[in-house]
């Protein structure tokens, strides 16, 4: 179980590459083109649709990486980039409180945002952190064994809002901040290197409509009540041979016998396959959301304004198709 497992999956330096320092230079002063002027709320439609233009002007092995990496995700349906601009000096304390985002524009926030362009649309969902693009992902006093990302207990593995119509493709993560013990870990594994352990007959049963998912707690206590008409879905969905995966160990509940013996099998070769990304500042994380779980080790915070601090964004690869989810065809679906 990942809750008591100690972490022993292998631990890699987080990056694949690191940005060069001429490029993270020049990622630097485009993304202070878009701290300045008019139209600095991260949440406009205005400043999102500068962001996107400043994307065609970022370095090129920067659009290059993630315009592969949106095509083919890889093994293990990661993309770490090392060297992203992230000015330590000029950091405020990280926040300690519920429910952070970051609604005003800063280094950090356009580059996820310029990222979140490059591969496809920024998207957010209105009932969870207040429907902001970028969101903080912090430890919360007093919230230390919430499972969600205020947490600072082991986070189970999951794909993000697998119980929404209209998930993220990708979630992207920046790191601002390490721990001070550098000993949280973001957990990641991806369906390619698990599915080769699973057997035919838990294949069979991740495919069969026979789970149902929950709203995770970080849309409150009122949608993880559950809903009443929630229906009963697959794990895996798509190619058999190369699957899309929907579930979160905490709040996806298996219907059948067989389908409970099949999720901890997908458990067991999820951890298996596990890459744990030790992230340092200025790492840049995709996660392809439709075909790698992620989840977090255990820290330690001390709530002295100098915890771990990433921010998140969330990526769809076609707004439209959740048109009818998001008022005034803006990126927050509403419901
Ligand atoms: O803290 C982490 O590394 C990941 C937390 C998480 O799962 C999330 O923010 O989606
Ligand atoms: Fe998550």
């Amino acid at each position: 179980m990942p809750e008591t497992t100690p972490d022993t999956t292998q631990s890699t330096a987080a990056a694949d590459w690191e940005l060069a320092p001429a490029d993270a230079g020049a990622c630097e002063r485009l993304a202070r083109t878009l701290c300045t002027g008019a139209h600095q709320q991260v949440d406009s439609a205005e400043w999102v649709a500068r962001a996107r233009d400043a994307w065609e002007e970022l370095p090129l092995p920067l659009r290059r990486a993630v315009r592969r990496f949106r095509r083919h995700s890889g093994p293990h349906g990661t993309l770490v980039i090392g060297g992203l601009p992230v000015d330590q000096a000029a950091l405020p304390a990280t926040p300690a409180v519920l429910g952070s985002v970051q609604r005003r524009a800063t280094v950090p926030a356009a580059m996820l945002t310029m990222v979140a362009c490059g591969l496809g649309e920024p998207l957010a969902y209105l009932a969870e952190k207040s429907g902001a693009l970028v969101q903080d992902v912090v430890p919360v006093p007093g919230q230390e064994t919430f499972h969600g990302n205020a947490g600072s207990v082991p986070l189970s593995f999951h794909t993000e809002n697998g119980f929404h119509p209209h998930p993220p493709d990708y979630v992207v993560f920046l790191c601002l901040r390490a721990d001070h013990d550098q000993a949280a870990g973001m957990r990641t594994a991806g369906i390619r290197r698990a599915l080769p352990l699973l057997t035919t007959v838990g294949r069979q049963a991740l495919f069969a409509p026979e789970f149902i998912t929950t709203p995770p707690p970080s849309f409150g206590a009122d949608a993880a009540a559950g809903e009443p008409d929630v229906e009963p879905r697959p794990v895996l969905s798509g190619a058999a041979e190369d699957p899309d995966i929907r579930m979160a160990q905490l709040v996806t509940t298996p219907l059948t016998p067989r389908a409970t013996a099949a999720l901890a099998e997908f458990g067991r070769a999820c951890e298996a396959t596990a890459r744990t990304l030790r992230l340092t500042p200025g790492d840049l994380v995709v996660i392809d959301n439709r075909v790698t779980v992620h989840g977090r080790t255990a820290f330690h915070p001390r709530y002295d304004g100098a915890d771990r601090w990433l921010q998140r964004t969330y990526v769809t690869t076609d707004l439209r198709r959740s048109r009818d989810h998001r008022p005034h065809d803006g990126h927050i679906l509403a419901r």
